[in-house]
């Protein structure tokens, strides 16, 4: 799971190298970060095999910087090139529309060396007259600069993934640590984590904070007791650390894994039936007696609720659904038959079709569906109308090679007017049709709702691609009036997807809940654009299940007949 950890470190590597102005070097590690991102299989399995250097590009120098990374996290030659270079790179890096050959330039000509100095030359007026550059840029960087500026560090689900598995399988194997668990945000499955929360019960807890403590790839001790401790990672990643009794673990649990608005909930819930709730346990409001805290089952069953997952618990009426023992049964990953919306190289995918199907069998999808992009971008390499017949002619070849049912279709922009550039007649003889907005994406919110009602309402659609078009600390999401799309999407059965990209993760849960509750139905899309990128299916899983979703609202959980029948348009 570290493969995307690597394939960054590595292409920022030749950003650098890139700025530096270093020959061929730049070439060789982006080579090498594409070819980890298309890997099919994780790296580390890779690294024990001894096989890293199949991969192409990687050659033994590289494939020991990425040994290095596996066992430390990070990579002693990527923090002494960002030291040599006097910017801050990875904090330009981070503001969208800015690369290497850019910051360069700015460095050179007006010394830029962070976003503050970025901000002070724009806002001066010196950048615009930058060849290269002008007013365009300039107020695209500062909207970019006011993005980081104003939105609250916090980390992707999927960036902390990796971390959050290590750490459990680090001290599972300690004999000192009886259990370990995950709680916060990141055991409720939210898109973004502020923190880590691990609880752990053990009756040395001297030797875990030691051993949690002294961690190899922690940067800062923030607080070290018995019962709590908070790190800080050499990523800026904080996590805090409880040991526990184990009377109080149920309800130590609960208290951590919220959410907060939860918790006030319930505690309130307690009081009115005599009981007073805290991380320490219930106990009964006269005398103090403790009723319950080994279990979080055994809390909420004395408080008369039915168990509720950690995804529901966002204060959105899951008390009140579980009081009257009307929560959903949630979907799960195991209820996945298939995956649409995936890329290949036949627009901006890295693998080709039969690996991306071959990928799928293996992960043991009954189905899989590819949606190259078709439409009039210039940077997707999009299929047209020329391109199309030889791309069905390859999905074709490609479903003798599978033992699983391959679905065509296409990811089709939605234009400017609302209309798509293929026509209804056309577009009803692909399988899956994804419509998305990816051009014009800055306009006010009654034109754009009417833009995609009107793709909607004019063409046989099968999805609504990332609805939002919302990317996690990068871009806010379009103005769109989703009850208006959510009620013709339902009108036209049209899915609305749930994409299961990293930055993605859109719909969300709190909007797939309100799709739920307008009568929509849901589609659970990858995006994969290498094979990769079909295991990040469970995030999709967990926005289902943080917005109630039941097997029978998720398409991809129907039988094969069923799915093929809906299809047809
Ligand atoms: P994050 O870290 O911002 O993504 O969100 P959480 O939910 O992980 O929040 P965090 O790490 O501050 O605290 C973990 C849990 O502890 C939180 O979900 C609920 C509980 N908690 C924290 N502060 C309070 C509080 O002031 N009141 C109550 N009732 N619970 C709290
Ligand atoms: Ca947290
Ligand atoms: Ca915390
Ligand atoms: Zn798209």
């Amino acid at each position: 799971m570290k493969n995307l950890l690597i394939a960054k470190i590595l292409h920022n590597i030749a950003d650098i190298l890139e700025l530096q102005e270093v020959p061929f070097k730049p070439q060789a590690y982006r080579r090498a970060a594409l070819a980890i991102e298309g890997l099919t299989e994780d790296i580390e399995e890779r690294q024990q095999q001894d096989k890293l250097q199949e991969i192409p590009g990687v050659g033994g120098s590289i494939a020991e910087k990425i040994g290095e990374i596996i066992k430390t996290g990070k990579l002693q030659y990527y923090e002494k090139l960002k030291k040599e270079i006097k910017i801050n790179f990875e904090e330009l890096n981070g503001i969208p529309g800015l690369g290497p050959k850019k910051m360069k330039v700015l460095y050179q000509k007006l010394g830029v060396q962070d976003a503050r100095d970025l901000e002070r030359v724009i806002k001066q007026g010196k950048l615009q007259n930058l060849p290269g550059f002008g007013e365009e840029t300039a107020r695209n960087l500062l909207q970019g600069i006011e993005l980081l500026k104003t939105r609250p560090k916090r980390f992707l689900y999927a960036q902390v993934l990796p971390i959050v598995n290590e750490m459990l399988k680090r001290f599972q194997q300690y004999p000192f640590v009886q259990k370990i668990e995950i709680a916060g945000s990141f055991r409720r499955g939210k898109e973004t984590v502020g923190d880590l929360d691990f609880l752990v019960i053990s009756q040395q807890p001297e030797k875990v904070m030691y051993a949690f403590t002294t961690m190899p790839d922690v940067s800062k001790v923030l607080a070290k007791g018995t019962t709590r401790s908070s790190v800080v990672l050499s990523n800026g990643l904080q996590i805090d650390f409880r040991v526990l009794r184990e009377k109080e673990w149920g309800s130590a649990l609960n208290y951590f894994i919220g959410s907060k608005e939860h918790n006030i909930e319930l505690r309130k819930l307690a009081l009115s039936k005599g009981y007073t709730l805290s991380e320490y346990g219930l106990f009964r409001l006269k005398g103090k007696k403790l009723v319950a805290g080994r279990t979080e089952q055994e809390i909420y069953g004395k408080l008369g609720l039915q168990y509720l997952e950690p995804e529901l618990r966002e204060n959105t009426g899951e008390i009140q659904a579980a009081q009257r023992q009307r929560l959903p049964k949630l979907v799960t990953v195991k209820d996945i038959n298939g995956v649409f919306h995936n890329h290949s190289s036949w627009s901006d995918g890295q693998n080709s079709l039969l690996e991306m199907a071959r990928k799928a069998e293996e992960i043991g999808f009954k189905f899989v569906s590819f949606n190259d992009h078709f439409g009039h971008m210039g940077i997707t390499n999009p299929l047209n109308v020329k391109r199309l017949p030889g791309y069905l002619r390859e999905v074709e070849k490609i479903r003798k090679k599978v033992g699983i049912r391959v679905f065509s279709g296409v990811e089709i922009d939605i234009l400017k007017d609302g209309t798509l550039p293929l026509s209804p007649a056309k577009l009803k003889e692909l399988d899956v049709v994804i419509a998305s907005v990816h051009v014009s994406q800055k306009m006010p919110e009654a034109e754009m709702t009417k833009r995609v009602c009107k793709a909607l309402e004019d063409y046989p659609v099968n999805i609504l691609g990332h609805p939002t078009g919302r990317l996690l600390n990068v871009r806010e999401p379009l103005a769109l009036n989703l009850e208006k799309v959510f009620e013709v999407a339902r009108q036209r059965g049209v899915f609305l997807e749930i994409n299961s990209q990293p930055p993605r993760m859109d719909l969300d849960g709190l909007k797939v809940k309100a799709g739920l509750q307008a009568g929509c139905q849901f589609a659970l899309s990858t995006d994969a654009h290498a094979a990769g990128g079909l295991e990040f299916y469970p995030l999709g899983v967990l926005c289902a299940r943080r917005g109630w979703l039941e097997k029978k609202d998720v398409l991809n959980c129907w039988n094969l007949r069923k799915v093929e029948k809906v299809l047809e348009k």
